[in-house]
């Protein structure tokens, strides 16, 4: 089966990093949120896409959750006694990949040649395709005012309280052309456990993305469990957007889009609140086998709608 995955930043990488492991490059394609980009020292960085091509190489960094293993520090701290801006943790390593990314956008390559560039390099087969060529930020709304993505989540540690979000550039993004290709041959849609509002609704927010998928069936993996979100600020937001912290509201979120949606075991009381099909199973992947096992109960339940 030939499959779209649609995915954000750690938590949506741990089901792709499964995906990945059942189905060959041919069979699985990935979409990834560019919203969290943002240049900074002089440099491009793609969080998400980060996350996904570290996953993917078996470099990700588990302790942190994100950037690369094995990372050491001597750039951000002797940035940080220079008196230069060190909020964002750069790693050595990491370093290195937003350089080589950044000159080859210098160059002349595209989001999606850096990135295929990149992942080859570290050894990564399947493709990891970036939203959109062109630049879309995600600007969160909040009671300190509009904040930058990366200063909202990183600089202020997810604290302002969000009333709304913004995608500057998006009216005149054009979704990935090869993403809008694969679509023409795949014959099903994964939206990963992602946060719903940030991580994947700047996709969805495309010019035609949303008319694309009316005719594949669509699986969400709901990233709330027991009314907390597995990793990242989705639940806070919720609760801040006076939006009930639970994953049949993930499924009313993405209403009219989905034809399936699969949560956690502990959920299964929700499950008569939500109209459309739906599984229950253990969506906490903390093994490589929980990635795997999620990965082929998701693919087997789309594969059945
Ligand atoms: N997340 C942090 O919480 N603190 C950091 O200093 C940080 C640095 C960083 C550097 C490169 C990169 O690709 C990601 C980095 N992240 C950091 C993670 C990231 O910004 C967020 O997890 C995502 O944007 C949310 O999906």
């Amino acid at each position: 089966m030939k499959v779209l995955a649609i995915t954000g930043g750690v938590g949506g990488a741990k089901l792709a990093m499964g995906l990945s492991q059942v189905l060959s490059p041919e069979e699985v394609v990935f979409a990834v949120n560019t919203g969290d980009d943002f240049e900074h020292l002089g440099l491009h960085i793609s969080p998400d896409i980060d996350s996904l091509t570290y996953a993917l190489a078996d470099q990700n960094n588990t302790e942190l959750g994100w950037g690369r293993q094995g990372e050491t520090w001597q750039f951000i701290e002797t940035l940080e006694a220079l008196g230069g801006e060190s909020w964002f943790r750069l790693g050595d390593k990491d370093l290195a990949l937003h350089i080589q990314r950044t000159e080859l956008l210098k160059a002349g390559a595209n989001l999606t040649e850096a990135t295929t560039r990149i992942s080859q390099k570290l050894g990564v087969q399947h493709r990891i395709l970036p939203m959109s060529n062109d630049p879309v930020r995600t600007i969160v709304h909040s009671d300190q005012g509009p904040l930058a993505f990366q200063h909202y989540f990183v600089r202020e540690r997810c604290q302002p309280a969000v009333s709304g979000f913004e995608f500057a550039g998006i009216n005149s993004a054009r979704l990935n052309p090869e993403i809008d290709a694969w679509l023409d041959q795949c014959q099903g849609v994964i939206i990963c456990p992602s946060n719903p509002y940030v991580s994947v609704d700047p996709l969805l927010a495309l010019p035609n993305f949303r008319a694309r998928l009316e005719n594949l069936p669509v699986v969400a993996v709901s990233p709330i469990v027991g009314g907390l979100a597995i990793k990242g600020p989705a639940a806070k937001m919720m609760a801040e957007l006076n939006i009930p912290a639970t994953a049949s509201a993930v499924a009313a979120h993405y209403a009219g889009l989905l034809s399936g949606f699969v949560m956690d075991n502990t959920d299964k009381n929700e499950a008569k609140q939500i109209k459309i099909q739906t599984i229950t199973t253990q969506t906490i992947m903390v093994t490589l086998a929980d990635r795997v096992s999620l990965a082929k109960d998701t693919l087997g339940f789309l594969q059945d709608l």
